[in-house]
């Protein structure tokens, strides 16, 4: 029988593409740019699959224009916000995520970044840096500690979960939110709170988990923020898109928040060109799961998806 084609939109890790290269017709990027909608488009001509990354966006009216052929989108991330599910199921187009295996690697990230915007660690390493480090003084560089502070997760799914864990290393008490409550073996002691607004007046820290959905999108707004303690810290390694960064900014100028930490942003690659104007905040390009042990994981559940569904069999990780 012929090997399935398929589309990869990105350079994977050596491993994974010679496991694609083996067991499918693959089309690799080998320059591995973003390709634009209609680059996209052409390119999956005749393709039976696409094995995309969150750069790729399959909007409605991409979805709307790809062949026939496309029967499945295997996409090497958790997230799928890139992709419009309800077209997808409306084409019949089966589409799969890679959950579970960044979820350490993620919670590494958040809790670096915690630890980065509360200890001003990128500005402290700018200083040394650019040997401007000329003095010393007990009131130089102080900032905020988190041992034994609280910590509000918000969405407390797997990554959710991990950080908690690792939160829960530095004697931190743990709150979420998530839309139901964890079973008590779960929860391990977190305080549930079904009301966001509730859980953020109580937390030093908060770091977003959660997806970005219609409900989530722009839900740290101004609003949210000022409901947040005054000196709190906000990490993201979820989406840029849960937060409202007029808002954000002005929390971060105001004096409100000490410090917020980013790994993804709205209008990436690049993000919001307003933060980097900022001491207080520790930013990331979005390296969330970018470890070699991570991103070969991921990997190989994209591809288990993938070779169940040309096996006959329901892809695990199956999302629509
Ligand atoms: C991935 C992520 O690196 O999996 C996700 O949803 O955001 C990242 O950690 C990226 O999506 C790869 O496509």
């Amino acid at each position: 029988m012929a090997k399935p084609s398929i589309l990869v939109t990105r350079r994977l890790p050596e491993k994974v593409q010679a496991r694609i290269a083996r067991d499918y017709a693959a089309e690799f990027n080998d320059d591995d740019h973003i390709f634009t909608s209609d680059e996209l488009l052409r390119r999956c001509a005749g393709k039976d699959a696409v094995l995309p990354c969150h750069s790729e966006h399959f909007t409605a009216e991409v979805i709307d224009q790809l062949p026939d052929s496309v029967k499945i989108i295997a996409n090497f991330s958790v997230g799928v916000d890139h992709v419009d599910l309800e077209a997808a199921t409306r084409r019949g187009i089966v589409v799969t995520n890679t959950p579970d295996v960044l979820s350490d690697a993620t919670a590494e990230i958040a809790l670096l970044l915690t630890l980065g915007a509360a200890r001003r660690a990128s500005e402290g390493e700018r200083l040394v840096r650019s040997g401007g480090w000329k003095d010393w003084s007990p009131s130089f560089m102080v900032g905020t500690q988190v041992t034994g502070k609280t910590v509000g997760i918000v969405g407390m799914g797997r990554v959710g979960q991990v950080a908690a864990q690792r939160f829960r290393g530095f004697d931190m008490q743990v709150r979420y939110h998530n839309r139901s409550r964890l079973d008590p073996a779960k929860e391990q002691g977190a305080v549930y709170h079904p009301d966001l607004d509730d859980l953020l007046g109580h937390c030093d820290v908060v770091s977003l988990h959660c997806p970005a959905t219609a409900d989530s999108r722009g839900m740290v707004n101004a609003d949210r923020l000022a409901r947040m303690k005054d000196g709190a810290i906000l990490v993201n390694t979820a989406r840029g898109a849960l937060i409202d960064d007029d808002a954000l900014l002005e929390a971060l100028t105001s004096g409100k928040f000490a410090a917020a930490g980013l790994d993804v942003f709205n209008g990436e690659p690049g993000g919001d060109p307003r933060y980097r104007e900022l001491e207080n905040v520790f930013l990331l390009p979005h390296i969330g799961s970018a470890t070699v042990d991570t991103r070969n994981a991921m990997g190989d559940r994209a591809l288990d998806n993938l070779d169940s569904f040309f096996g006959g069999r329901e892809p695990g990780d199956r999302v629509a």
